[in-house]
């Protein structure tokens, strides 16, 4: 079921047709804002985190992650208060984020045909030309300079024949990036690949108890207090001027192959950064003021006041695009959301089963 595309891809035309569009709300450019080596040194760093009891058997490449209480949410971010506890279940989490060689068997095992991929239906778009209504998505291209960091439209580009396939558009593939997370992965990709799989979308309580570890809490990161641990970024976020200039100080512009960073207490890689991973909530930003406390599903409706209308789901970590200049929203606590039919070059997913 196609909701609410047009809006976002509407507008993602219109800027890519040279034509007028609107300045965007705070809301929308976080929603698509926040929306490449192993360093030596940093996993044997972060093995004395090891937490107790937290870590069971494995799963193929799932990890068990027993289940307990936590504070959910952080003091930082509106839409992430109050910070309040929260018990889930045990359950297992894949260790790393769904890669493109993951999902290329998924699609050639189902024929499966990403939302990306699919026909735009001219009903969704009245008064546009049909011959642009091409199948395509939205990919962040760095601009030469920019007019302030209000519009986001000055990196965001929709391109035709931007799919999974394609992360970049039709001049890009995935050669020798079989091993980075799948992107361009809309909320229904992501749901068909985990039913295949026999897996789920994680809730999004699971998804931050996990990457708290058992052990972080209040901190401003899911790795601790610090930024930088020894000097070592420990995630793969933006360095350098947004959205000008990547100094790529932690070694990658785009996406990294999964496990490039040190893994989390519950051997758990990418929590935060690389790509932002999709939960199975419906975003809404008051969810939190009386969200039940054990195990929380997210509301029955999305609602966005900035962008009333537009169904939202989750997505939490932030991607290799955030920045504390524009997006702090890989920080511990902190809600990231998107439309559920608007795929970018910075979103994929993780799954997680039940024991
Ligand atoms: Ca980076
Ligand atoms: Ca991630």
């Amino acid at each position: 079921m196609i909701i609410n595309r047009p809006f976002h891809i509407l507008f993602l035309l219109l800027l890519s047709l040279g034509l007028s569009a609107q300045v965007p709300t705070q809301s929308a450019i976080d929603s698509l804002t926040c929306h490449d080596v192993p360093v030596p040194g940093r996993r044997t760093l972060l093995q004395q985190d090891k937490p107790v009891a937290s870590v069971s058997e494995g799963n193929g490449d799932m990890v068990l992650i027993k289940g307990g209480a936590f504070r959910m949410g952080s003091q930082h971010f509106a839409d992430a208060q109050p910070v309040h506890d929260v018990v889930v279940s045990d359950f297992y989490m894949d260790v790393h984020e769904v890669t493109n060689d993951q999902f290329a068997a998924f699609v050639e095992a189902t024929g499966y045909v990403t939302v990306a991929e699919r026909p735009l239906d001219p009903k969704d778009f009245p008064g546009v030309d049909t011959s642009i209504l091409v199948p395509g998505s939205a990919v962040f291209r760095s601009p030469a300079k920019t007019a302030g960091l209000n519009n986001h439209l000055q990196w965001w580009e929709y391109v035709p024949g931007a799919s999974w396939r394609h992360p970049e558009g039709p001049d890009s593939n995935l050669e020798g990036r079989g091993d980075h997370p799948v992107t361009q992965i809309a909320y229904a990709d992501a749901e068909a690949y985990a039913a295949w799989a026999g897996k789920r979308l994680p809730t999004e309580a699971e998804w931050e108890y996990a990457a708290k570890g058992g052990k972080h809490t209040d901190e401003e990161y899911y790795w601790g207090k610090e930024k930088l641990i020894q000097g070592k970024w420990m995630a793969n976020i933006f360095q350098g001027r947004f959205p000008v200039d990547n100094t790529k100080e932690d070694d990658f512009e785009n996406t990294a192959p999964v496990k490039s960073f040190p893994p989390n207490p519950y051997g758990l890689y990418d929590m935060e950064g690389n790509v932002w991973e999709w939960c199975a909530d419906y975003y809404r930003a008051d969810y939190y003021a009386d969200s039940p406390r054990i195990n929380p599903r997210g509301p029955s409706t999305a609602h966005d006041p900035q962008e009333p209308g537009l169904v939202k789901r989750v997505q939490k970590g932030g991607s290799f695009l955030c920045t504390d200049q524009y997006c702090e929203r890989y920080k511990a606590g902190s809600r990231g959301k998107g439309e559920v039919n608007s795929p970018t070059n910075n979103v994929g997913f993780r799954c997680v089963k039940d024991l």
